[in-house]
């Protein structure tokens, strides 16, 4: 060989040491492995692991759900440490060696501990979603009322919650794996039967508030509520369509709830049994409403093709009252179209056109006292007309009349929108009548007498 080629080879071996990394000398990146725990030996997930270099702190991972770790380390002496929750471990020197991979003793932090136990009533039921903080760190129950906490040991506050119900201790943790279990002795199970004057409804929305505790339960088919709260004086209280009532009872394993202002029917229409429908009527030829088309699909009812149904409430007749009823219209409703509902009251015949009535739709509304049908046939006349629309599609509302003597009112989701007095022609007592359109659902119906 001359050595002008050796010259080249010497050079072509230098070039590949150099494009090769170096691997004439050893990796120059190790991955180190290691592991965090407690000063008890247990594992710590989450815990973040630092390296000195150069005197600064470079954080180089976090360790897995098993307290492990990996990281890619240049070679050289180094003091690692690992933090967990404000506490730090002692630093330990190690030097990383030239080579594919090494590992580190386990690093321990001392002054930790993992709090964890059972959140239960005075009467052993288990708490879920009770809130555990001790210091600052929570842990939220499960459905076996179990909290955990990874913490740091020592004497700090500890508060439980529950939907507001608070209670709070200061706490002596100890290092290592504690248990603590809790028992909130003022909460309880509350079984609640909810009536409105002294008759029990289903679907009703039931907020039951002690001081800061708060809970909302809908009443089941028998009109009650099973909820866990302090067996204390609470303020029960439901929003019926045309107000909020509120009743104040002494909480305990079974209560009776009855809201003395609430209506004197409610119909949430889960089915047409307080009704019935209306025989096809027809003036001047016009059909205005036409029977077997009604129908309850998820607690609404509905009129399953074009045209108009009506339905009468059974065995009922008011003189002063208030009639509520919370309606929507689908938002499929065809352009242009016009659908509403009429409430009438006090209406002493077997058709839609009697009484004192309200007529509110996509287009516009009307009240008015209706003697028949025709213009001839209705007084004390109050109209928006035309294209002041009361609801569009996709709209709920509730529509309100209230009749008081000869005066009546239509209030609109609360607000007033039309009053007028009966002089010349009042009725004074009569039923209930509804009638609505295609695209319209019917949610639900309150009355009260007054
Ligand atoms: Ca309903």
């Amino acid at each position: 060989m001359s050595s002008k080629k050796t010259f080249y080879l010497a050079v072509l071996v230098l070039l590949a040491t150099i494009l090769s990394g170096c691997t004439l000398f050893g990796p120059k990146i190790c991955a180190v492995t290691g592991k965090v725990t407690m000063g008890d030996g247990t594992v710590l997930a989450n815990a973040e692991v630092y390296i000195i270099q150069d005197g600064k702190e470079t954080k180089i991972a976090t360790t897995d759900s098993k307290g492990e770790f990996n990281a890619q380390i240049k070679p050289g002496k180094y003091e690692f440490f690992a933090k967990y929750s404000g506490k730090s471990s002692d630093k330990v020197t190690f030097t990383v060696p030239r080579a594919k991979t090494a590992t580190l003793e386990p690093i321990k932090i001392s002054g930790l501990a993992v709090m964890s136990g059972t959140v239960k009533t005075s009467d052993g039921i288990k708490l879920e979603g009770a809130t555990v903080k001790f210091d600052q760190i929570e842990a939220v129950t499960d459905n076996e009322g179990k909290y955990t906490i990874p913490t740091v040991s020592g004497t700090k506050d500890l508060t439980v919650s529950y939907k507001g119900y608070t209670i709070s201790e200061s706490y002596t943790l100890a290092d290592g794996i504690i248990t603590k279990d809790i028992t909130l002795s003022e909460l309880g199970e509350v079984l609640a039967n909810v009536k409105s004057k002294g008759v029990a409804y289903s679907d009703l929305n039931i907020v039951v508030k002690v001081g800061d505790f708060e809970v909302t339960q809908k009443t089941d088919a028998a009109g009650q509520i099973k909820i866990i709260a302090p067996l204390k004086e609470a303020l029960v209280s439901t929003k019926f369509l045309y107000k909020t009532v509120e009743e104040k009872v002494t909480l305990a394993k079974t209560v009776e709830v009855n809201f003395a202002n609430g209506p004197d029917f409610i119909d949430t229409f889960n089915n047409l049994d307080n009704w019935v429908e209306e025989e096809d009527f027809e003036y001047n030829k016009w059909a205005i409403t036409t029977k077997g088309f009604v129908d309850v699909v998820n607690g609404n009812v509905v009129r399953t093709q074009e045209g108009v149904s009506g339905l009468k409430l059974k065995d009922r007749v008011v003189t002063d009252c208030v009639v509520s009823v919370k309606w929507r219209v689908t938002s499929d409703l065809p352009e242009k179209k016009t659908v509403g509902v009429r409430t009438h009251v006090r209406n002493a015949q077997d058709h839609w056109c009697y009484g004192y009535g309200t007529n509110v739709s996509t287009y516009n509304y009307e009240l008015a006292t209706w003697h028949g049908l025709g213009a001839d046939n209705k007084f004390s006349i109050i109209t928006a007309n035309p294209n002041e629309p009361q609801v569009a599609a996709g709209d709920e509302v509730i529509v309100t009349i209230v009749v008081q003597g000869n005066n009546f009112k239509y209030y609109k989701n609360g607000e007033l929108i039309a009053e007028s007095t009966e002089t010349a022609h009042p009725i004074a007592q009569g039923g209930i009548f509804l009638s609505f359109n295609a695209w319209i659902q019917i949610d639900q119906i309150e009355i009260y007498n007054l």
